[in-house]
């Protein structure tokens, strides 16, 4: 194999945040600027050698192109086999799936998730371990340090890989096997849920539903398993071409972004059940017929019936959220008497957790749910779990959420986001809010008593590794809660989110609009923070 060196120069700006590398396509397309985070990728690797590495994105625009680099500079780095969905395609989940199925050392995922797509929006690169899920902040701060001191790259000189024909070949002694992306990972989901059952509830019309793909990448895989397999009818997956520009929408499955579902499931006659997945099919939204399921509280539901999934059905180990979750599923495990773990954002902090077979559900109130049968979240399987979940309960989701709140209380909540804010105001609005952490405690903040103000650490119980300023919380005595964040996955300016809690115990008062019932602690939020009079903004440009 002829390898060239390529001199190169470090880019200051290619520290991973919440979920990889993600920058405007403009940015990765300067000179080098992929290949120096590849190459810093390989350099904080040790044993790879004669190995597999997993290979594919979400389809988005400079997904083809930069997989061909990828490809070339993992040969010359000496990986002895290259796994890659056709035509570079693999959504986050199956890519974790192939990762842990064939026992290779790790993957690259190339995606910006539910970031918009297209020559002028974003990209994203990513590398997952062996066990399929995200690169640990370990390595991520390794490869990181890598890309601020890299002075060369090593690439092979052979030409561009044929991604679409399924199979394997032999390029200049590396093995090039192309895999149809769905197979697997439909293969993996029979084994977890019930498909028969789905399929009959289906064909008698119990269950009746849409699934939006938002022209991402979860298309090929959401037509293969329900309309193929499960036999819904044709058109039940909208949306389900992936382009390279989503179509010029933002692939995030939330009642602002997937307005098509939302008017569909909000209409006179409304199916049974609808959902939607994201840019890289790792996020899903759950809806009835005229309701939405907030996240947190799908996990608590999902959670408390893991009995009727076949693959649940022997009990789960314990559970997990990320910190700024809803406290929904803390509940259904004191209930169950189940371990229940929470960590910072995002999903590299719950791989040790399934490893160790501490958890096997876990989730984020940013539309993420997962199990231990990947390492990622898992957008589809989460769609599958409701449909047997339906299916076996024979109850309308409003009924089954109505029911749960009987039992568990309800955790009203909601998550406003300003996006784009000047950085510099940003920091400022995090370091007010950090100057009064001291003082709140104890404090009176309308009706309302400060428990306790703090900026969230996690150790890790398992390796006992250290993560600080995960986000700031401010918890009041009525268990009502409030959290500031600066989002990790933006790339104009800062994303300011605050999420906001209320618990409700009486079942009389569980109807309630969640804006309208945390009016209270939307106003302490602003009182303390802020935000819209630094940011001159009226209103947040999301509310999910
Ligand atoms: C957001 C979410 C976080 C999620 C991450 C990746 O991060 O809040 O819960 O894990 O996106 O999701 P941040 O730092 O912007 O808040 V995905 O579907 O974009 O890979
Ligand atoms: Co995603």
């Amino acid at each position: 194999m002829q390898i060239k060196t390529i001199t190169t120069t470090p880019y200051d700006d290619q520290k991973p945040g919440t979920s990889g590398l993600r920058k405007k396509v403009t940015v990765f397309q300067q000179a080098n600027y992929l290949e120096n985070f590849v190459q810093s990728i390989f350099d904080s690797l040790e044993g790879f050698q004669g190995q597999s590495l997993v290979l594919g994105g979400d389809g988005r625009y400079f997904n083809r192109q930069a997989i061909q680099v990828i490809i070339k500079m993992a040969a010359a780095a000496g990986f002895g086999e290259l796994i890659i969905g056709q035509g570079g395609l693999l959504s986050t989940p199956a890519a974790s799936n192939i990762i842990r199925k064939y026992t290779a050392f790790g993957g690259i995922i190339l995606s910006a998730s539910h970031n918009p797509g297209g020559p002028k929006e974003d990209f994203g690169i990513k590398y997952n371990v062996g066990n399929g899920g995200p690169a640990p902040e370990k390595i991520t701060n390794a490869i990181f340090d890598h890309t601020t001191s890299i002075a060369e790259y090593k690439i092979a000189g052979f030409k561009d890989v044929d991604l679409d024909a399924v199979g394997s070949m032999d390029v200049d002694g590396v093995t090039v096997r192309i895999l149809d992306p769905v197979a697997d990972y439909a293969e993996l989901m029979a084994e977890i849920f019930d498909f028969e059952l789905i399929k009959n509830s289906i064909k008698n019309g119990d269950l009746s539903l849409r699934f939006d793909a938002m022209h991402a990448i979860t298309g090929p895989y959401a037509k293969h398993i329900i309309e193929d397999i499960l036999g819904a009818e044709e058109g039940t997956v909208l949306n389900g071409v992936p382009l390279e520009d989503f179509g010029g929408g933002h692939p995030d499955p939330n009642m602002a972004h997937a307005k098509e579902l939302t008017k569909i499931m909000f209409s006179q006659d409304a199916p049974t059940f609808g959902a939607a997945s994201d840019g890289d099919g790792d996020r899903n939204m759950i809806m009835g017929d005229n309701f939405f399921v907030t996240p947190s509280d799908s996990l608590a539901i999902m959670a408390a019936n893991a009995k009727l999934i076949p693959a649940y059905a022997k009990g789960i180990s314990g559970v997990a959220r990320s910190m700024p979750t809803s406290q929904a599923v803390d509940r259904v495990a004191q209930k169950e008497n189940l371990p229940c773990y929470e960590t910072p954002t995002g999903w590299k902090f719950f791989g040790n957790l399934l490893d160790a077979d501490r958890i096997t559900l876990c989730g984020e109130e940013s539309f993420g749910t997962g199990s231990n049968h990947v390492r990622e979240k898992d957008g589809l399987w989460a769609v599958l779990y409701w449909m047997n979940m339906i299916a076996r309960k024979r109850q309308p989701v409003a009924e089954i959420v109505a029911d749960h709140w009987q039992t568990y209380g309800r955790d009203i909540y909601c998550r406003h986001d300003y996006e784009a804010v000047d950085s510099a105001i940003a920091n400022g609005i995090m370091d007010l809010l950090r100057g009064q952490l001291p003082t709140l405690a104890g404090k009176s903040l309308a009706d309302n008593t400060v428990k306790y103000a703090d900026e969230f650490s996690y150790s890790d119980p398992v390796d006992n590794s250290e993560s600080h300023n995960q986000g700031i919380r401010i918890g009041f005595t009525n268990g009502s809660r409030i959290v500031f964040r600066l989002s990790g996955t933006g790339t104009v300016g800062a994303t300011i989110r605050i999420y906001l809690e209320k618990f409700e115990a009486d079942a009389d008062k569980h109807d309630q609009d969640a804006q309208q019932a945390l009016a209270e602690m939307i106003e302490i939020a602003e009182q303390l923070s802020e935000v819209k009079k630094r940011s001159g903004r009226t209103a947040p440009d999301v509310i999910t």
